[in-house]
């Protein structure tokens, strides 16, 4: 660890020098003025060779920063987000919360716990070199991290003290370098991924990437017990074999169940004649298939409805009535009839949010249902999520609430969307499904698919998600 200090020492001493602030990374900082904003830090305090830690790896805002022994886990992994001046703020990778002085308090021995991110003063942070070793400086209090009382016990508290230059405000940061590199959730090129949970497992269902124009025709379905190891139980369905109408374009399906059958929402196109996409809808007695083409025509024919008829989604409340979501250019939303391979035509109801382009997708918590869709095209590195909300599954949806996820240059992720949400079955636990460019060399036809965690803040909004490079420990 002498060399780790040495290089902190070096950088922090030409940053300082330079009149600037901070000092952040101890490897691969291109120069003096650059900060390394896309790698995670242990945080280990000089003084107790402890970890800046959250306690008990809580994601709640208020969750409180003490030190505690070298886990590796994420509730002990931060990275330094630019405000400008100088300033960062600290956030937990576990969380994607943000340290901050708890209360506006600047007193000493004021808490330091996690909370959204909002940028104010009390959660930026002017990180000094201090003999080698970082010392966190509050913009709003002047006061610096501090383990309380020189303690050097797990689970004591990280508060706020007069700068002192004392080996308890004293952190050496350690990169963070067990990701094993960024890997996709699903090997190899799936995109458009629809997850869901059926009687103990979790599901996938992509689109088949790799082909130009997406003409691929095979949908796979991929189980999983934990999130993370995934088994890939081959075709499900081969829409130029299987199905009479199309023979191409397998695009982004959806999945319900009913009464022990398995409901999959899919669209297709024709390499010739009338080559727009309709929206076809195949059964089977399992989640993994064989599907049979369930109507041996479209659901959703071509033209019947504004934009193309692509990206269809299924959402089931807790009376068992289906709704089906589809559109690319607009968002029709209809509830599904009880065989579930019809519906009535006068209750399509069509959405068009400031920004809206495809990928509907809703789910329901606490009696607020949430709409989520994908903005700008899936070939632009801008590819985003946002969403909005209402009371019920049909709307009238809210204004779009923010964008949930996005590109991440700084972990070299982009064109993230086209998403899905999964809830783990008696938790409040979710996850977020998506594609992003493959890593590396990706683009809008070569696309890999993630997991990562979905958070709510206590008002029931979605904290935008921070993408990972390798996704989720398994659950
Ligand atoms: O994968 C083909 C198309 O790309 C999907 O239908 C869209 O949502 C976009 O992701």
């Amino acid at each position: 660890m002498p060399q780790l200090r040495r290089r902190l020492a070096l950088l922090v001493s030409a940053l300082a020098a330079a009149g600037t602030v901070l000092a952040i990374a101890l490897f691969a900082v291109p120069s003096a003025s650059a900060v390394e904003t896309g790698v995670w830090y242990k945080i280990i305090s000089r003084h107790s060779g402890l970890a800046l830690d959250i306690r008990d790896g809580s994601t709640e805002p208020g969750a409180e920063l003490n030190q505690w022994n070298d886990t590796g886990a994420r509730n002990q992994q931060f990275r330094f987000l630019d405000s400008g001046g100088g300033y960062h703020r600290i956030q937990a990778r576990h969380s994607g919360l943000v340290l901050d002085v708890w209360n506006w308090n600047a007193d000493n021995g004021a808490t330091i716990a996690q909370y959204d991110d909002l940028n104010g003063t009390n959660q930026q942070w002017q990180i000094q070199e201090s003999g080698g070793y970082a010392t966190f400086v509050n913009r709003f209090s002047g006061k610096a991290l501090d383990v309380w009382e020189w303690s050097t016990e797990p689970g004591t508290r990280i508060s706020q003290y007069d700068p002192a230059g004392g080996a308890n405000q004293q952190f050496e940061l350690v990169p963070v370098s067990d990701d094993g590199g960024p890997s996709p959730t699903l090997p190899g090129l799936f995109a458009d991924p629809n997850i869901t949970y059926f009687d103990g497992r979790y599901y996938l269902y992509p689109t088949t990437d790799g082909y130009p124009g997406w003409s691929g025709t095979q949908y796979r379905a991929f189980s999983s017990a934990d999130l993370v190891n995934w088994t890939d139980h081959g075709v499900i369905l081969d829409v130029a074999a299987d199905v009479s109408w199309a023979d191409n374009s397998a695009w982004a399906p959806g999945i319900a169940e009913k009464d022990g059958k398995y409901y999959f929402y899919f669209s297709g196109g024709r390499s010739s004649g009338d080559t727009r996409k309709q929206l076809g809808v195949a059964v089977s007695d399992s989640p993994t298939g064989p599907f049979t083409d369930a109507l041996g025509h479209p659901l959703v024919s071509a033209g019947s409805y504004a934009g193309q008829a692509i990206d269809p989604a299924v959402f089931t409340d807790d009376e068992g009535q289906s709704y089906l979501y589809w559109g690319q250019g607009a968002s029709h939303q209809v509830p599904l009839n009880d065989d579930m391979v019809s519906f009535d035509a006068s209750q399509v109801r069509t959405y068009d949010p400031p920004g809206y382009n495809e990928a509907s997708f809703v789910i329901e918590r606490n009696g607020t249902y949430y709409f989520m869709w994908s903005e700008n095209d899936t070939r632009s590195e801008d590819y985003r999520v946002n969403y909005a909300t209402s009371s019920s599954p049909l709307g009238p949806w809210s204004a779009p609430a923010g964008v949930i996820l996005q590109k991440d240059p700084s972990q070299g992720i982009l064109g993230t969307g086209h998403n899905s949400v999964v809830q783990a079955p008696g938790t409040d636990q979710w996850y977020i499904a998506y594609h992003r460019f493959a890593i590396p060399n990706g683009d809008g036809t070569h696309r890999e698919t993630m997991v990562d965690r979905l958070y709510f803040n206590a008002d029931g909004s979605i904290r935008p998600v921070i993408p990972t490079p390798g996704g989720i420990d398994p659950i």
